[in-house]
């Protein structure tokens, strides 16, 4: 018989953080009034007479609340207090003489840091495993490398099928929470159970407010998954996604989102130009102080790391967390990422900080982001005819970083993981000036901001996978760009680049909803 435990939030004591005058007894009473679901004592120093006390009073306190109690990896003091179960980590005893101790039906967890780990775990048959740590945390001395909230998906895919739970740990608080559980889902979209949580409660003055409100945003989390099948059992069509990106074009200018940009050096005037021109409005703040204050205001956010510098990179990660908890949508151009190890660890760094809604690069991009090397790039430049079968590539890029993928090249691609729309518009003209795929980057983050300002559930706008929502923007974003260029050279006054620049601007100024009626080229592949 399967044990129901509630696993959703997991504390792990660790008297050494409590506050200066806060009773342990008291805190681990506050924190299960504020919802904590199970509990584990860790105590790594203190001799065994004392274990067992705190052991036995703490065992009577989640009694009252009726949560489960697990002692870490000491046998003797579970039997001794006859705990729910045992928590072992990778040095500790093995499994099968922890469970030959226990009594039947209790509860055995155990750490794992990596595949192998899940492995043997899903062969000794625990019952839930520890996975972590996701971020970094000044809790405990890691010997292993961060596994990153990415990472955690990785070794949740080794559950499948087995009916093990699965908790994160490591670094996890009330400002990264919604991050973690969106970004640690595996393949087949199952979710953490949970999180196990120790710094973010216990060393909290009030640490039933701490639990309450990590509670209050699983729950939440939870809840939403009944929200998005709905919205995909609704068959979008082309003429569909035309028809919202005319809605959000005439909603773009009608609120003018700002449109908040940290982007490279050499485009940086011009994509604020282009910004101007779709009706948003642009600003290029790069410090990482005002981060907070700019994610209150309503739009979007586009980080670009084209010409990346450590100060940057602060502002961007950032920018990124406070625009996720203000749930606005946030667009990643990984400009070049192809080109060094420091733009390659920087945005898995980036994306293991925060949710994007939007991923865009050109196929060398997309190649070095997703570690396929069948696309090469020089620089910020894709080399050859990029990949085999484009709409199975943005698809899975698409489900693997839940979020909406855009592959663009003479055909363009975006895919929300689910359906792939090709585009069919654009001019060679954007080949041959620069930053025309960051300007596509700043079109796709205003229509991602014009459909945040339409009224639906803003919950949804930040969700990545299987959102079309983003979808829909992602193509408007794209499809303004590509057709404004077409009327720009059919407009006859581009005598070379420069006045391409120009026509460019002005087309995407004066662009109609007529006009992109009469030239988009959207279709739904599949
Ligand atoms: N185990 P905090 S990380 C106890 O990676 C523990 O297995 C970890 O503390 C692991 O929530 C960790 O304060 C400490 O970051 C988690
Ligand atoms: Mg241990």
């Amino acid at each position: 018989m399967s044990k129901q435990i509630d696993y959703s939030l997991y504390l792990v004591t660790g008297r050494e953080l409590l506050p200066p005058g806060k009773d342990y007894y008291e805190s681990l009473e506050e924190s299960l009034q504020g919802g904590v679901t199970i509990v584990q004592i860790r105590e790594k120093v203190t001799e065994t007479r004392e274990f067992v006390e705190i052991a036995a009073k703490s065992k009577a306190i989640c009694d009252k609340y009726n949560v489960p109690l697990i002692i870490n990896d000491r046998v003797d003091v579970a039997l001794a207090v006859n705990a729910s179960g045992v928590h072992v980590g990778q040095t500790d005893m093995p499994v099968d003489v922890v469970k030959r101790l226990l009594p039947i039906g209790s509860i055995v967890g155990v750490s794992c840091n990596n595949l192998d780990h899940v492995k043997v775990a899903v062969n000794d048959g625990v019952d839930y495993i520890g996975i972590g740590s996701v971020w970094s945390t000044k809790t405990k001395s890691l010997t292993s490398p961060l596994v990153g909230v990415r990472g955690v998906g990785v070794l949740l895919d080794a559950l499948e099928g087995t009916g093990i739970k699965a908790v994160a740990i490591g670094g996890i608080k009330s400002t990264n929470l919604l991050r973690t559980l969106y970004g640690a889902v595996s393949q087949i979209g199952h979710i953490l159970d949970g999180v196990a949580v120790v710094s973010d409660i216990v060393a909290s003055q009030n640490p039933q407010n701490a639990a309450a409100n990590l509670s209050a945003i699983i729950h939440k989390f939870k809840a939403q998954k009944h929200i998005v099948p709905a919205m995909i059992s609704t068959p979008l069509t082309s003429e569909g996604v035309l028809k919202q990106v005319l809605d959000i074009f005439a909603a773009i200018k009608k609120t003018s989102p700002l449109i908040h940009q940290i982007t490279n050096t050499v485009v940086s005037t011009q994509s604020a130009n282009i910004t101007l021109a779709l009706g948003a409005s642009p600003i290029m703040a790069t410090s990482a102080k005002e981060m907070q204050d700019l994610s209150k205001i309503p739009g979007a956010l586009l980080v670009n790391i084209g010409t990346l510098v450590d100060d940057t990179k602060e502002g961007m990660l950032a920018s990124g967390l406070y625009a996720n908890l203000a749930r606005k949508p946030v667009v990643l151009d990984p400009v070049g990422v192809g080109a060094s190890q420091y733009r390659k660890d920087t945005i898995n760094e980036l994306l293991d900080t925060w949710q994007v809604s939007v991923i865009k690069g050109n196929a060398g991009e997309l190649a070095a982001l997703s570690g396929t090397s069948e696309v090469e790039s020089k620089g910020v430049d894709s080399v050859g005819d990029g990949f085999k079968d484009p709409i199975s590539f943005v698809r899975n890029l698409a489900r693997k970083e839940r979020c909406v993928v855009v592959l663009t090249g003479k055909v363009d691609y975006v895919s929300d993981g689910k359906l792939v729309v090709a585009l069919h518009n654009g001019h060679e003209m954007l080949g041959r000036i620069t930053g025309s795929g960051c300007m596509a980057g700043s079109c796709i983050a205003s229509f991602c901001a014009g459909q945040a300002s339409l009224p639906h559930d803003d919950e949804i706008i930040t969700r990545g996978f299987a959102n079309q929502y983003m979808l829909c923007a992602a193509v408007g974003g794209i499809t303004v760009l590509n057709v404004a260029a077409e009327m720009a050279v059919a407009s006859g006054n581009v005598r070379g680049t420069g006045t391409f620049l120009s026509a460019l601007t002005d087309a995407l100024c004066q662009l109609s909803p007529a006009d992109i009626v009469s030239h988009a080229s959207i279709r739904i592949c599949t």
